[in-house]
């Protein structure tokens, strides 16, 4: 454990509950950074399974718990509220991101995926996450896109 993470880990514990100041608690994202989707607009009609291509500029991807500077890893929050909103919005801003069906990590590092989803409208917002899992700054989150999954039966 590094003196960073022991800091973060006392201001975690001195943060009042109501607290959302969470970009301090993340390695600091690089300057102009951001993350967006390559292949996926807002609004997009896909078929199932979808490719998902993430991008990242200005920062390096790194595997989840690789200790070094200017490097994290993806996350794609499903079908859930924008980061931050939400019933444990709150928390996700200040402590690590929850693994699960609606919050999709990528911590080997990867930057493509598929996600199998069934016919209709679905949610996603890309994050870009420390190697704690910590999202970095709000410019490393991208808009909640929403895009409409094609029934293939009814395609026919
Ligand atoms: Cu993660």
């Amino acid at each position: 454990m590094n003196t960073s993470v022991i800091l973060k880990t006392l201001i975690i514990c001195l943060l009042p509950l109501s607290a959302s100041a969470s970009e301090f608690l993340a390695w600091p994202a690089n300057e102009g950074a951001y993350v967006y989707f390559i292949n996926l607009e807002d609004g997009a009609s896909v078929t199932s399974p979808v490719l998902v291509q993430m991008g990242v500029s200005g920062m390096g991807v790194a595997p989840a718990g690789t200790e070094r500077e200017g490097t994290g890893h993806h996350h794609i929050l499903l079908d859930r509220p924008a980061l931050g909103k939400g019933p444990d919005g709150n928390d996700e801003w200040i402590y690590n991101l929850p693994a699960d069906e609606n919050h999709i990590h990528f911590g080997r590092g990867q930057t493509e995926t598929t996600l199998d989803l069934p016919p209709g409208k679905h949610s996603l917002q890309l994050v870009f996450g420390d190697m704690n899992h910590i999202p970095f700054g709000p410019q490393m989150v991208t808009e909640v896109i929403t895009i409409t999954v094609e029934d293939p039966d009814k395609a026919k």
